[in-house]
């Protein structure tokens, strides 16, 4: 007999290769749900801040003054390091509600804030901190992480008008047809309002007349002709003034007003003047004369829409600094609402400046 050969069995069977298939594919989704868990983990560690320095001197002598650039990532942490070493100051990031406690000498603060949203922002002292106050200004980029070499915007609001930027000619002399001989005061005007229409909606008629693309003088012709308010052609001219007053007073708002004092008084008098004569005691500092915004016949040619772009712009080389990029949208309509009260609470009659340009 020949003896019996052990059976060979093949190194791989079927089965074999089935099971080994399937010990690698839950050897790789174990993996896979592993790495997962790792990644969620870690993006729950707290990222370190970034670590950002800001010196304060007076405006004079350099105001912000920075090391490192101002430089970060969009969402990321930050911790600004704010020190004075002259005079009192308060730091508020534009377009943000990220602002500073105040900072002096003995008083360092430090502002812990996420970067906001890619763009540039003004950082502005919004404590008045002396001449040249205005200047106290530096940039703060927030770059795109996934796009980190695009380029950057000015941060502003949406603009709550579309305006017809062309047409305005900011630059330009704005003549008026007709102004107010004397005080035109709301609160007469709203005694009219009410013997003359009742309970209507006195912000309405100035949204008729067109707001904010029409100047006081357009929109006092309109009710002198009867247009836009039945018997408004019947009173007389200092009457008309005096509602045109009060229609103007109330559609840029009791609030908005206050608001604007309080940003003219800190921003722009300095160089405009209280009084808004232009007599500021900075405005001998302008390459350009400040306006006097009482002067009727220049006043009460300017519409809210021509005033509100000057000011988001600023003047090219004349000294009026730029505010879109700092003042909020509802604040630059405030401020340019608050405007015409020198006009109509002190209209001061007088010839246009051949030029507003040069002292
Ligand atoms: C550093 C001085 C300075 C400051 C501060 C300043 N302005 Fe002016 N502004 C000027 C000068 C100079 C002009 C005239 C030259 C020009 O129109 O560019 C002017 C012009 C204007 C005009 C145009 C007036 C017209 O009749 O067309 C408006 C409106 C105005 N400023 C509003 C403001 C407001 C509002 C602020 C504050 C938020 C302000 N300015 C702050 C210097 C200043
Ligand atoms: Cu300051």
């Amino acid at each position: 007999m020949v003896g019996s050969q052990p059976l060979r069995r093949p190194l791989i069977t079927p089965q074999r290769l089935l099971l080994s298939l399937i010990r690698l594919g839950s050897l790789l989704a174990l993996l896979g749900i592993a790495i997962l868990f790792a990644q969620q983990w870690r993006s729950t560690l707290p990222v370190a801040p970034v670590e950002l320095r800001l010196r304060a001197y007076l405006p004079i002598n350099g105001g912000w003054v920075n090391a490192e650039p101002l430089r970060v990532e969009s969402g990321q942490p930050v911790r600004l390091h704010l020190s004075a070493v002259e005079g009192a100051h308060a730091l508020h990031i534009a377009h943000t509600d990220i602002t500073s406690a105040i900072i002096s000498p003995g008083s360092p603060q430090v502002l812990e804030f996420n970067a906001p949203a890619p763009g540039r922002y003004v950082l502005a002292c919004t404590l008045w901190c002396g001449l040249d106050h205005w200047r106290m200004r530096t940039v703060l980029e927030v770059i795109d992480p996934t796009d980190p070499h695009a380029p950057l915007q000015y941060v502003q609001d949406e603009p709550r008008y579309t305006l017809p930027m062309e047409q305005l000619m900011i630059d330009d002399p704005h003549p008026a047809d007709v102004w107010p001989e004397g005080p035109a005061h709301a609160a007469d005007g709203e005694v009219l309002w009410g013997v003359l229409t009742g309970d209507a909606d006195p912000a309405a008629i100035l949204d008729e007349a067109g707001w904010p693309l029409r100047s006081p003088s357009e929109v006092y012709q309109l009710l002198e002709r009867g247009d836009l308010l039945a018997d408004a052609d019947t009173i007389s001219a200092q009457d008309r003034w005096a509602l045109l007053a009060f229609l103007w007073e109330m559609k840029i708002g009791e609030d908005a007003l206050a608001r604007g004092e309080s940003i003219y008084t800190q921003e722009c008098a300095s160089c405009h003047g209280v009084d808004g004569s232009g007599n500021g005691f900075e405005s001998a500092r302008s390459p350009a004369i400040e306006p006097d915004l009482r002067l009727a016949p220049s006043a009460a040619g300017a519409s809210p829409a021509q005033y509100y772009a000057k000011i988001a712009r600023g003047g090219m080389g004349t000294g009026m600094p730029n505010w879109g990029t700092f003042l909020s949208e509802t604040e630059l309509w405030a401020v340019t609402g608050y405007l015409y009260k020198f006009l109509f609470d002190d209209p001061v009659d007088g010839e246009i400046p051949a030029s507003e340009h040069q002292h």
